[in-house]
């Protein structure tokens, strides 16, 4: 039998015996410098205009605040717990701003700056971290999936998502955010593997952290780079500086257009750091040292684009100061929503997940209730 008689219908065939053509070079792309001076780079041209470098500057900011709002509230003890995504900033804008209204994203955990761009509001992705009973957001109104605890589930979620849309003939792109530490999981790799053979409209965008909780990426992979991981799939890897903004968003963009193109899946790996904790929960002293967060520090995503925006007078001070105020009122509005925000009946635990309940569970109901009626006074 030909190959050709049990591909699926509308999967092509390997379409090069040459995986030096998906491979990424060792350099990341880089637009701007640490300087924030702007280099063309053959391949990924710019689209944007000015009103499109002040967006990307005010969800860079907007997420900032929002994240620094977001360690406040749970220092508080308003939020469970909360993962930053301090140093992420442009890795997270530039690539939800590659996509179009039409598109989704599928999050992790650690995806306020990506959610912001797709409209969600922020407080939503706080009564998550608060435990908030329905705290998320509606996904199909932003086109952005619920935040996923577990690694790399939301991968599968994307590669699924995509499949079914391109079943369907929708004109859609899927992006999955997730780390260096998920590259690791089964979940990914399945998703990866089943995006490239079926041809899944879908662009994995991993951001390379440099850790998973305190495991470095030496002890991650042995893969020269995350990026090199695609050409095992038989998908292109990209590699950007994911502290440039720009840079982000062009190799995003390609790998969006081409998947949209009917191209198949492309892998994405954004070079970034995590400034602050692993989340509130972590002491990041404990496994890395000060030298290496100041290093990074320096690579700030935001200073090194605000200088290309000033240099190029796109930024003037009336509209920083005017973005400055929005991030304000926008951290004043999470204190507003979320500040002893009550809780959902836990009871509800047992409501919408089977129709017909196993046998254990009529007893661990009645083991919830009995401490609930305690903590409340009550003689269970
Ligand atoms: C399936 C699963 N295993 C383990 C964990 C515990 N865990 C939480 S975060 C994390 C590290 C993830 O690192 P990475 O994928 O690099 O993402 P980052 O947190 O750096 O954004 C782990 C192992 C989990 N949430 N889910």
């Amino acid at each position: 039998m030909s190959d050709d008689a049990v591909r699926p219908q509308g999967v092509s065939p390997n379409t090069s015996d040459d995986p030096a053509e998906l491979l990424p070079p060792l350099e990341p792309v880089q637009l701007l410098d640490d300087d924030g001076a702007l280099h063309d780079v053959s391949g990924f041209p710019l689209d944007l205009k000015d009103a499109d470098h002040r967006e990307l500057y005010r969800y860079m900011v907007l997420s900032r605040r929002a994240d620094k709002q977001s360690i406040n509230l749970q220092r508080q003890g308003q939020l469970g717990v909360y993962a930053s995504l301090l140093g992420q900033e442009a890795a997270q804008v530039g690539s939800a701003y590659a996509l179009d209204a039409q598109d989704w994203a599928f999050p992790s955990y650690r995806e306020m700056g990506a959610a912001l761009v797709r409209g969600v509001p922020p407080e939503a992705i706080l009564h998550t971290f608060r435990g908030t009973w329905l705290g998320d957001h509606d996904p199909h109104e932003h086109r952005f999936g619920l935040l996923s605890i577990p690694i790399g589930t939301q991968a599968l979620h994307a590669a699924g998502f995509a499949m079914g849309a391109k079943f369907d003939g929708a004109d859609l792109v899927v992006a999955s955010y997730f780390g260096d530490g998920a590259t690791s999981e089964g979940d990914a790799h399945e998703a990866l593997n089943f995006a490239a053979v079926f041809e899944a409209p879908c662009v994995f965008l991993v951001q390379n952290n440099q850790y998973a909780i305190s495991v470095p990426l030496s002890q991650q992979t042995k893969a020269p780079t995350i990026a090199h991981k695609a050409v095992g799939y038989g998908m292109p890897g990209y590699r950007c500086d994911g502290n440039d903004v720009l840079a982000t968003y062009a190799v995003m963009r390609r790998a969006v257009d081409r998947a949209r193109q009917g191209e198949g899946p492309a892998l994405v790996e954004a070079v970034t750091y995590r400034m602050e904790a692993h989340t509130t929960a972590d002491d990041p002293t404990r496994y890395r040292s000060d030298d290496e967060l100041a290093e990074w520090q320096r690579r700030d995503p935001i200073a090194r684009y605000q200088s290309f925006l000033e240099r190029e007078g796109i930024l003037d001070a009336a509209t920083r100061e005017e973005i400055d105020a929005e991030a304000d009122a926008l951290a004043h509005r999470l204190r507003e929503n979320v500040y002893d925000a009550p809780h959902g009946d836990p009871r509800e635990l047992f409501e919408h997940v089977y129709v017909h309940p196993p046998g254990t569970y009529a007893e661990q109901r009645a083991l919830l209730d009995r401490e609930l009626t305690s903590r409340e006074g009550g003689d269970a």
